[in-house]
């Protein structure tokens, strides 16, 4: 089991789209783990976005990621991180293939909607960014098995 942050970003959250797009990632198996809605501070922002300093859409990202509350979450399951990205598909949403979720909802490179986790090593140093470790929930799904046996 693997464990990947997703945020639901400003543009989603203005389009009423969370419930749609999260609903996605629950029926096709991911447990959630962590959900929580936050207005992002700069300082935040600026380091969940770390490796895009100094690129020329650098300020227009944090200026977007603070616009207006997020909704982050931490999603689990059979390779949740691949699985997400995946999902989403490609960053440009005018580029992006019908059927995934930036695909079907995005026009922009910029307002794609969700993010997602794009290494093990992201996954861990964004869950701690964004979660207390309190924050995180064990628990278990009654049939659980039915969902990810084989996997
Ligand atoms: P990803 O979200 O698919 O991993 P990254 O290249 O890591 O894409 O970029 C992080 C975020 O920065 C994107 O999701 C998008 O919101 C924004 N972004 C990336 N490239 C551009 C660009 O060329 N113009 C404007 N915004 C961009
Ligand atoms: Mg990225």
């Amino acid at each position: 089991m693997q464990r990947t942050l997703i945020i639901f970003k400003p543009d989603c959250v203005q389009r009423r789209l969370v419930g749609s797009i999260l609903q996605r990632f629950e029926a096709k198996g991911l447990r959630l783990v962590a959900l929580k809605l936050i207005k992002v501070d700069r300082a935040l922002g600026e380091k969940h976005y770390a490796e895009h300093k100094g690129k020329p859409f650098f300020e227009g990202l944090i200026s977007f990621i603070t616009a207006s509350p997020v909704v982050v979450g931490v999603l689990e399951g059979n390779e949740a991180i691949a699985v997400v990205r995946t999902m989403l598909g490609a960053t440009n949403g005018a580029a992006a293939a019908p059927g995934t979720i930036r695909g079907d909802y995005s026009i922009s490179k910029q307002n794609n909607l969700v993010h997602g986790s794009d290494s093990p090593e992201s996954a861990e140093r964004e869950i701690a960014l964004w979660f207390n470790p309190a924050e995180l929930a064990d628990y278990t799904i009654e049939g659980e098995s039915w969902v990810s046996a084989g996997s």
